[in-house]
């Protein structure tokens, strides 16, 4: 296929590419940089990436894509059993890591090989097909581990130039993010969506309202975060007149992982004059729907189906649904170039993911505007959370606790959060009714196991959980306990 990164070998090498806090690469830094890992790179099939927030992960990611190999993003935050499944699912030949990371026990066997921003090498002919596996990036399910989703370099291409398309994406760019570069939002649109368009990306370390403020206030034209951070944002708004000012100039403000609550569009676009767009995606699919920026920007919606990406609702027996009434809600369903090809070696996943004439089962469920606008309204799976944008699922926390000494029997579920969306919320039966263990100890359990956006913020305690005569746990039972 030709060049996931044109600009790497055509463009205008003294552009800035990428900037994380004082360090920056041009173009013709980052082909030097990445070029000189592709040597040790090429072959090496699946490679893993610590992907901190550091220019070092992106230099990473680049030079395993331009080896067409596939990297496999880790985040550093995980716990040791989160990491070691993800190693042993992966398999992968070799770590990738920024120089001075320390990396845990889990990665003990694994090669490692330190990322040289300074390096210089060249950038070799890229002879991947585009149905080579680009990135494997790991996601969580209603029950059991994460599943790595095998994400093609064709649908990383096709996802990136739609929207270009509706966003009217182009080299003079200059995005801002603090989002993490182990998922797909922060990864593939918001360090690989500027590469491929020969654009910058100002990476913030870690997110805050200040940096972006500065960033939007000295060049930068686009944003890109989850709801929480435009709800941190909408919170800030009327203290700092500086933040007002600066998301007036950005060209686009695009929002997305989650819905963004009308209460914070209306707030920003009060404050700013400013209306944030929402597009629609999953790990599994990247990017389905948008908001385009030459249409209107409706608070509530995701937008339109991007070029390429057929969209269909259809009712719980598979009927398509036709009408775009408003009303009529069906789970969303999507084809096209732009999803993956399977989870790593799970056949039986893959295969329950897809209908047989081949569409992708999002799970989420939604309805059309008379326009043709999607708005989502929920999700079928009442046993996926999304905190702080992400995907959590209450399967994994409860296998968690339940390894806790104190925990006799656990539940999980989400609650409302003005902040995160969703909280996670744990229902708990301690092994010893006299000594229920804290709430500190058992997130701290949660966190060392799985990672730390993965813990419960709050935790109830019961004699016993809500059970149906099968013996089921009744989870919308418990919130009238
Ligand atoms: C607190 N901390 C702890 C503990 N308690 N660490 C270990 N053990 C504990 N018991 C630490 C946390 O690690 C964190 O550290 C700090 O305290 C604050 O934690 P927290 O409140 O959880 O988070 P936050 O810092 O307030 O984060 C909010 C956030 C974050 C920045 C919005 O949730 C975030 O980055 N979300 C982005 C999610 C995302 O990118 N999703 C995309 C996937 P420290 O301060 O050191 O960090 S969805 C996707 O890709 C699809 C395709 C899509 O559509 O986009
Ligand atoms: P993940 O599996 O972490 O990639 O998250 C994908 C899920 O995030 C989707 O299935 C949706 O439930 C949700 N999502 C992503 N973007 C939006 C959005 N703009 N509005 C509502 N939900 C969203």
């Amino acid at each position: 296929m030709s060049s996931l990164f044109p600009a790497l070998v055509g463009g205008p090498g003294e552009r800035v590419a990428l900037r994380f806090g004082e360090r920056s690469l041009t173009y013709g830094d980052l082909a030097g940089a990445a070029g000189a890992l592709t040597g040790r790179l090429r072959g090496a099939g699946r490679v893993a990436v610590w992907a901190t927030p550091e220019l070092e992960t992106a230099v990473a990611v680049t030079g395993v894509l331009l080896a067409g190999a596939a990297a496999v993003p880790l985040n550093p935050k995980s716990g040791e059993k989160e990491l070691a499944h993800i190693v042993s699912d992966s398999a992968p030949t070799l770590v990738l890591a920024a120089p001075g990371a320390r990396l845990p026990d889990a990665l003990g066997a694994l090669e490692r090989l330190d990322v040289d921003a300074d390096a210089r090498g060249a950038v070799p002919e890229e002879s991947a097909s585009d149905t080579d596996p680009a990135l494997i990036v790991y996601t969580s399910g209603t029950t059991g581990p994460p599943k790595g989703a095998v994400l093609p370099r064709r649908a990383l291409a096709t996802t990136l130039d739609a929207l270009a398309d509706a966003w009217q994406w182009t080299a003079q760019d200059v995005l801002v993010h603090g989002l993490p570069l182990f998922h797909v939002h922060g990864l593939v649109l918001g360090t690989l969506g500027p590469l491929r368009r020969g654009g910058s990306v100002r990476h913030l370390g870690r997110f805050s309202t200040e940096g972006v403020a500065r960033e939007l206030n000295a060049g930068a034209t686009m944003l890109f975060g989850v709801p929480t951070m435009y709800h941190r944002i909408a919170e800030a708004l009327p203290a700092d007149p500086e933040l007002a000012e600066a998301l007036g100039r950005a060209r686009l403000l695009v929002s997305g992982s989650a819905a963004l609550p009308v209460h914070d569009h209306e707030r920003i676009a009060a404050a700013t004059g400013r209306r944030v767009i929402e597009r629609y995606g999953m790990t599994e699919t990247l990017m389905n729907t948008s908001v385009r920026a030459d249409g209107e920007a409706r608070a509530g919606t995701v937008g339109v189906p991007l070029p390429g990406v057929e969209l269909r609702l259809v009712e719980d027996d598979g009927t398509p649904i036709t009408a775009q009434d408003g009303e009529s809600v069906g789970e969303i369903q999507v084809r096209g170039a732009n999803l993956f090809t399977e989870y790593l070696n799970r056949p039986d996943a893959t295969a329950a993911a897809f209908t047989a004439d081949g569409w992708f089962r999002t799970g989420d469920m939604a309805v059309r505007e008379s326009d043709g606008y999607v708005r989502i309204v929920g999700r079928k799976a009442t046993d996926l959370i999304k905190s702080g944008g992400y995907k959590i699922g209450a399967g994994e926390i409860e296998n968690a606790l339940l390894e806790h000494p104190a925990v006799r029997e656990a539940a999980v579920t989400g609650e409302p959060d003005a902040d995160l969306g969703e909280r996670i919320v744990a229902w708990i039966v301690p092994a010893d009714a006299k000594a229920p263990p804290a709430v500190e100890e058992l997130a701290d359990h949660v966190a060392r196991r799985l990672a730390p956006h993965k813990r419960p913020r709050v935790v109830r305690y019961l004699d016993a959980l809500p059970r149906n005569d099968m013996g089921k746990i009744m989870k919308r039972a418990l919130a009238d306990v």
